[in-house]
């Protein structure tokens, strides 16, 4: 069976997301308030098409891509900073590299149990 992130997922905990903010450089007020946030995800997975909606009271975020095609993502309401990103399986991990000024940025995904998992990174330069 191939993994399946499909499903509606709420944040039960978040560690050092200000840090990953801070490497963005969004502004203190705004972390203050993103900070406080339980963002939902709703993921609708077609073999390898992806819809995954980040929603939360502040601001919301979607990211529509096919697994290994390459796709120009504008993080609005995020940074702002356009890259561009592919996504790839490693194993059962859905692992996206987002190429732009910023080095080592990107995010990886992975299922544990009952809970889905997001590793967000990027350097500060
Ligand atoms: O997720 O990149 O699932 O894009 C937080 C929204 C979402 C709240 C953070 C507002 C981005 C924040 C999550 C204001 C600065 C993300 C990817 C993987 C899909």
């Amino acid at each position: 069976m191939p993994v399946d992130f499909s499903g509606t997922w709420n944040l039960v905990s978040n560690d050092n997301f200000e840090g990953y903010m801070v490497a963005l450089g969004i502004d203190f007020a705004t972390r203050k308030i993103a900070k406080m946030l339980k963002p939902q995800k709703v993921i609708k997975q077609d073999g390898d098409s992806f819809y995954i909606h980040t929603t939360s009271t502040f601001r919301d975020y979607l990211l529509e891509f096919k697994v290994g095609e390459e796709f120009e993502e504008d993080n609005k309401g995020l940074d702002n900073r356009k890259c561009k990103s592919l996504v790839t399986w490693q194993n059962d991990k859905l692992v996206c590299v987002q190429t732009g000024e910023k080095k080592n940025r990107g995010w990886t995904h992975w299922l544990e149990g009952d809970d889905l998992h997001l590793v967000l990174t990027s350097n500060f330069y």
